[in-house]
């Protein structure tokens, strides 16, 4: 099973938007692995965004990241990376389809309520800077043996 890496950002905590964000993963069919509620520390948000450090925006999404508290988790699925970006939708919510998590619950670049890995590396990587091996649960979920051919 590939694995990923998702986090409901502040703004999404904010606005009571974790159920629904882990509802309609858990509807499509992921198995959640792991997850923690946090504040999260300066060293480990420059780390998530290591690719982003130069950018004219860096500032401010640190900014918004540390402005409240964020639900960090781990989910398993089959091709699990890519499928979730298609939930997740576009960057810009304003370009985001309907029907994506982005597309449905944001409007701003700024405030696009959740992160998601972008590649199987990225996933690996930022899975190491939030959670240790031990905090990953491994279980079955009841439905697997439906779910995949
Ligand atoms: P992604 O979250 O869809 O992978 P990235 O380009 O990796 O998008 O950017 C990381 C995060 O940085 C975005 O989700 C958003 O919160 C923020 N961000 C990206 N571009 C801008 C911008 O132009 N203005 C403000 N924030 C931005
Ligand atoms: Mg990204």
């Amino acid at each position: 099973m590939d694995r990923t890496f998702v986090m409901v950002k502040p703004d999404g905590v904010q606005r009571g938007l974790v159920g629904e964000i882990v509802s309609r993963l858990e509807a499509k069919g992921l198995k959640m692995a792991a997850a923690r509620l946090e504040m999260m520390p300066e060293a480990r948000v420059t780390e998530q965004y290591r690719e982003h450090l130069e950018k004219p925006f860096f500032p401010t999404l640190r900014q918004y990241i540390m402005s409240g508290p964020c639900f960090l988790m781990v989910w398993e699925g089959k091709d699990i990376v890519p499928i979730v970006r298609k939930m997740v939708g576009a960057t810009n919510p304003a370009a985001a389809e309907p029907g994506t998590i982005r597309g449905d619950l944001a409007l701003d670049i700024g405030r696009n309520v959740i992160h998601a890995s972008d590649s199987p590396e990225s996933a690996k990587r930022e899975i190491g800077i939030h959670f240790s091996p031990e905090e990953l649960v491994d279980y079955t979920r009841i439905d697997e043996a439906v779910l995949y051919e």
